[in-house]
């Protein structure tokens, strides 16, 4: 950070609650072993994402921050054994804007979403005299389905929008309203770039052409331009989204997305899982459900979303104010 070195900011919400703590036992090892040769087949899957992340960062000449909460404490740049730690402890939750405070006091340990780990992003300004400018995820929190009967809007949005910081993501999960999300995006102010698309990016799902569309751009530079513009002169403590859409290849039909999905919100449903707990059960519901193909394509977007963040963080390295 002191001398300008490009930092990629990493949440950590999906290491101790997105991904399993298992190896790997689906289909899809040959796919695995390609995105990334040195991926250990018998680790647990969120440890070794965790890890390929860093490298992918490395690889592209970036710095990975990654940001959590240890034992009470906060933690960015986390080391290897930490985050070895973070990974294996199944009493870590995930923390965000909400909930970090409870976790400082209690001495606990978290993984910090999207917001949680934005508000890294200020605590190293305060201790550097720069900020990060990049945070890479693999999707975004958003608007859950029924939303007019229970608001659970994600605070990741409300974060997003008061943080100088682009977040490169594959758009929003495909666990939630995309249409919906997208429109709240808007409301809050916070630019929505595609590289490369048009429609609005939704992980493992691919695009969604009924939602509002992106501003496309080319290239990580012409991103890095127009962040660098809005920054400037329209909104300097606000942020804006990088949506990466997953390669034609690994996307699964929508059809496939969608029964799994409405199996998901059922069995969240019938258990009674709401808040926090809510995205993790999705999730793992929809790894079920489709035989770990929307495990494999959501390692692949956030190996991806690693890399173009990098890239992005070399046209965007930290600033001093
Ligand atoms: N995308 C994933 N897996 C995840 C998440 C996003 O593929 O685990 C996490 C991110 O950390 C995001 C958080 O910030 O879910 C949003 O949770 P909530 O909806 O509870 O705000
Ligand atoms: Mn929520």
């Amino acid at each position: 950070m002191s001398d300008g070195s490009p930092v990629v900011l990493l949440e950590t919400a999906v290491t101790t609650r997105g991904l399993p703590r298992e190896g790997w036992s689906w289909q899809g090892r040959d796919v695995i072993t390609d995105l990334e040769p040195d991926w250990n087949l018998q680790g647990p899957v969120n440890l070794e994402l965790a890890r390929s992340m860093s490298r992918c960062v490395r690889r592209e000449g970036a710095i990975p921050a990654t940001v959590a909460i240890m034992d009470g404490r906060w933690r960015i740049g986390l080391e290897p054994d930490e985050l070895e730690q973070l990974a294996q402890d199944e009493t870590a939750g995930k923390a965000s804007i909400t909930s970090i405070a409870a976790a400082l006091h209690s001495g606990s340990s978290a993984g910090t979403t999207v917001s949680g780990a934005l508000i890294a992003a200020g605590l190293m300004k305060r201790v550097t005299g720069r900020a990060p400018s990049v945070l890479a995820t693999g999707g975004i929190g958003g608007v859950h389905f029924d939303w007019s009967r229970q608001p659970d809007v994600s605070a990741d949005l409300k974060v997003m929008a008061s943080t100088p910081v682009v977040v490169v993501s594959a758009g929003v999960k495909s666990i939630v309203d995309v249409v919906a999300t997208r429109e709240w995006l808007e409301t809050l102010g916070i630019p929505v770039m595609g590289l490369g698309t048009t429609a609005f990016p939704c992980f493992i799902a691919g695009v969604d052409e009924r939602a509002p569309g992106v501003l496309k751009v080319d290239s990580e530079s012409e991103a890095a331009d127009i962040a660098r513009l809005h920054w400037e002169t329209v909104d300097p403590s606000g942020g804006l989204l990088l949506g990466v859409p997953l390669p034609e290849c690994s996307v699964l039909e929508a059809s496939i997305v969608q029964e799994a999905n409405d199996r998901a919100e059922s069995s969240a449903n019938e258990a009674g899982v709401d808040g926090p707990d809510r995205t993790p059960h999705l999730l793992s519901h929809m790894a079920e459900e489709t035989d770990g193909r929307s495990l494999i394509a959501n390692i692949q977007l956030l190996l991806a979303n690693a890399k173009v963040a990098s890239r992005l963080a070399r046209s965007l390295p930290p600033q001093p104010s």
